[in-house]
């Protein structure tokens, strides 16, 4: 077992970034058994789940005119549009079913607010609306973080900055975790990400 400080974070190992899904990341689903091993080493375990009502604003669909991977302007900034994905309820949003969820001591559920996306566990995309994932891990005294899921340049990326930027010591996994890689993302997260105190390992 790690120190007690340590907590393994899986992002959106969900049905929809697998292959198949409405939004599939290439070899989402090779990483589900090496996290079900990881899980076991850390004292603590949380999962996040994308959780989009129908209609939610990051859809391409909600757009007319408009094609996934195209962006908008919002309040907050602009937003890469998405086919429609992880709607509240649906086989999509639902994790992988080999993943062991039954290790998760917290499955925080992100992005379920109409207007604006979520693709940081910590927050919501204009940057300052609060998960409240900061708040557990600190009155739990967990300090650092392996993070570990998909997509590797998208929710992963805007988590792991985001813990760094916190003052967690954050790790990323590559091993256990994949990106969507549109017209580079992949290299440039994972510049940004050493750039800005992750260790890429
Ligand atoms: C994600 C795009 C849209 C992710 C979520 O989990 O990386 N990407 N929603
Ligand atoms: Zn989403």
């Amino acid at each position: 077992m790690r120190p007690t400080n340590e907590a393994l974070i899986v992002i959106d190992v969900q049905n929809d970034f697998c292959p198949g899904g409405a939004l599939e990341v290439p070899g989402g689903d090779e990483i589900v058994p090496g996290i079900n091993a990881l899980m076991r080493e850390f004292p603590a375990v949380i999962l996040t789940q994308d959780w989009h009502p129908a209609g939610h604003s990051s859809f391409a669909s909600e757009h007319p005119g408009k094609s996934p991977m195209e962006t908008v302007e919002m309040r907050y900034g602009t937003q890469i549009l998405w086919p429609d994905h992880c709607v509240q309820g649906t086989q999509g949003a639902e994790f992988h079913p080999d993943l062991e969820t039954d290790r998760a001591d917290l499955i925080l559920r992100k992005g379920f607010r109409r207007d604006i996306d979520s693709y940081s566990a910590f927050f919501e995309n204009d940057g300052e609306t609060p998960t409240g994932l900061e708040g557990y891990l600190r009155t739990r005294g967990l300090t650092r973080l392996t993070m570990v899921g998909l997509a590797t340049d998208v929710c992963v990326n805007f988590s792991a900055q985001d813990g760094a930027r916190l003052g967690f010591e954050v790790e990323l996994h590559t091993d256990l975790a994949r990106g969507i890689d549109h017209e580079g993302s992949l290299a440039r997260a994972l510049a940004e990400m050493r750039e800005r105190g992750v260790e890429v390992r």
